[in-house]
């Protein structure tokens, strides 16, 4: 390592380590991945294939106005139980949670993730995705109750296309998409007794063909390397319930450093920013609790990523925390916390 940082110093390349061994990849090291929480940010050689199990937790507490925090007493409009109906909240001109508020959300989920190289400059890929998602809520008449949906969320496929490399560089084009697997049709007992379709958040998919293109540039040094990626997520048309969940932005840039060949760490800044649902799904009754309100889906978060990549006899472990630092959201929410993502890997 002091080596490498001693070379490093006195090159005017990116990789003055190149030359020592002609047979060194540089991008064969702990950080040849970008941090857990990056998808799309590496190619494959060709006939190469890459399995990957990767799984996260969001934890999401107490409902948020804009860029403030409320109590579930002004969430629901009353310090003293009535109801329900209660009086509710109203925001943007939008009268919300008469029935109940979120006051807790996790979601889980677990993702099955294939690549393959196809050629030199295209790789394939396609990735499985199986949420579990729980929300807390208490009621008008301060009792409390718990949803729960689980299952086969939508499946992204695409392929990551070479746009220039060199030696310590490479754009990469991400054509992507996902396909609705998710079910979006899913009811619940809970709270009333008699089947209603889970809020918004709480679906396991979008219900729609969504495109995700994504650009990512990558950039190594001897003892470290960095990265920048915009991807997206947008809903085409409106799913079989009448409406389309919001579109989707993500501004990523990160740092690793590498300690040894086999161990790195790094730091990733993210913009996220999501528009409004469009369209409205008739069974969603906004009135009685804010989920199921479509102007009260979007906003903006800013999320670090504390990370650690580890390579093992070929194993690769990918972990990040990552604590969401602010959040200005559209109407009433609930303020995400944190997210854990980790991840194991294989190519072969
Ligand atoms: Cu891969």
């Amino acid at each position: 390592m002091l080596l490498r940082f001693a070379l490093a110093c006195c090159s005017l390349g990116c990789l003055a380590s190149v030359s020592m061994a002609d047979n060194f990849d540089r991008r064969a090291l702990a950080d040849k991945h970008a941090p857990a929480g990056i998808m799309g940010a590496h190619l494959h050689d060709k006939g190469e294939w890459m399995v990957e199990y990767k799984y996260m937790n969001m934890y999401m507490e107490d409902n948020q106005i804009g860029e403030n925090k409320v109590s579930d007493a002004t969430a629901l409009g009353t310090a003293t139980p009535v109801g329900p109906p209660g009086p509710g909240i109203t925001v943007d001109g939008v009268t919300t949670n008469r029935g109940a508020t979120p006051t807790q959300m996790t979601m889980e989920m677990h993702m099955a993730h294939i690549m393959y190289g196809a050629s030199e400059n295209v790789t394939l890929y396609t990735m499985a995705m199986l949420p579990s998602i729980t929300m807390d809520h208490t009621r008008a008449n301060y009792t409390d109750f718990t949803t729960h949906n689980s299952g086969f969320g939508d499946t992204a496929f695409g392929a990551l296309l070479r746009v220039y490399s060199d030696e310590c560089q490479d754009w990469i084009f991400n054509l992507g998409c996902s396909v609705p697997t998710g079910d979006i049709f899913r009811e619940t007992s809970t709270p009333t007794g008699s089947p209603t379709a889970f809020p918004y958040p709480m679906r396991l998919g979008s219900g729609t063909f969504n495109a995700r293109p994504g650009l990512t540039y990558r950039r190594f040094h001897d003892w470290y390397s960095w990265g920048a990626q915009f991807q997206t997520d947008l809903p085409i048309g409106k799913n079989y319930r009448g409406y389309s969940v919001g579109d989707e932005f993500r501004f990523n840039s990160w740092t690793s450093v590498l300690l040894t060949d086999n161990l790195s760490v790094s730091l990733r800044g993210e913009h996220l920013w999501r528009t409004e649902y469009d369209g409205q799904d008739p069974a969603a009754n906004g009135t009685l609790i804010s989920t199921n309100v479509e102007q009260f889906r979007g906003g903006y978060w800013y999320n670090l990523g504390l990370g650690a990549q580890y390579l093992f006899h070929g194993h690769y472990f990918n972990a990040e925390f990552v604590p969401t630092i602010s959040q200005d959201l559209n109407g009433i929410q609930l303020e995400t916390d944190y997210a854990f993502i980790a991840s194991w890997s294989k190519s072969f």
